[in-house]
């Protein structure tokens, strides 16, 4: 049974929010049209608290996209985005909510970020690994924002957690185009594949 993992397809992801991805309200429509090819839609969720120190604001003197260490882990620092309860936090309009059965929220503990809608940056699960093996999910496909953070951990972490995993490359959209290219590689050498959105007509 396939089940599509919709990722952060929120508004401060998108051009006008307040981490914007370049095209990234382009994969609404995409997924839109995807969801009734699924037998299980699931999908996750920034949500972050105000004092989440994966804000530059919250770390005296240092600016979004500079690096520090949070607790050992090297952790980027990003403007404020997705903060609980905001607009920004939001599914972008026109994203089709009817079809998710499940939603994921990630990156609520103010101390450790999340990429991954499988676990934290410092490994605790959110629980979707065990919600899409109950329901007999044994295909993933990932899809959504960004294609270089959260869409590549996901996909990671999917195949780590045995599942088969697909990454639709036209359901997604980067912060760094370079990057998803290198990102794309190292998937695919690790079991991922990728495929477009026609693949599945
Ligand atoms: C994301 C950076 C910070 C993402 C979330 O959804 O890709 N990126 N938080
Ligand atoms: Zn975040």
């Amino acid at each position: 049974m396939k089940a599509l993992v919709v990722v952060d397809v929120q508004n401060d992801f998108i051009p006008g929010g307040a981490l914007p991805v370049p095209r990234g309200d382009e994969v609404v429509a995409v997924i839109n049209q995807l969801m009734p090819r699924f037998d299980l839609v699931v999908a996750t969720q920034d949500w972050h608290p105000k004092n989440h120190l994966s804000f530059a604001s919250n770390h005296l003197g240092k600016k979004a996209f500079e690096t520090v260490d949070l607790n050992g882990i090297p952790q980027t620092l990003w403007p404020d985005h997705c903060v609980q309860g905001t607009s920004g936090a939001d599914f972008v309009k026109g994203l089709d909510l009817r079809p998710i059965q499940a939603i994921f929220r990630k990156g609520t503990d103010p101390e450790v970020d999340s990429y991954s809608g499988f676990y934290d940056n410092g490994g605790k699960t959110t629980g979707m690994a065990g919600y899409l093996r109950e329901r007999g999910a044994k295909e993933i496909y990932v899809v959504g924002l960004a294609g270089d953070y959260c869409v590549y951990y996901t996909a990671k972490d999917g195949l780590k957690e045995g599942f088969t995993t697909y990454l639709i490359e036209d359901a997604t959209r980067s912060l760094d185009e370079e990057n998803f290219a290198r990102i794309k590689q190292e998937l695919t050498s690790a079991g991922a594949r990728i495929i477009t959105s026609k693949d599945l007509e």
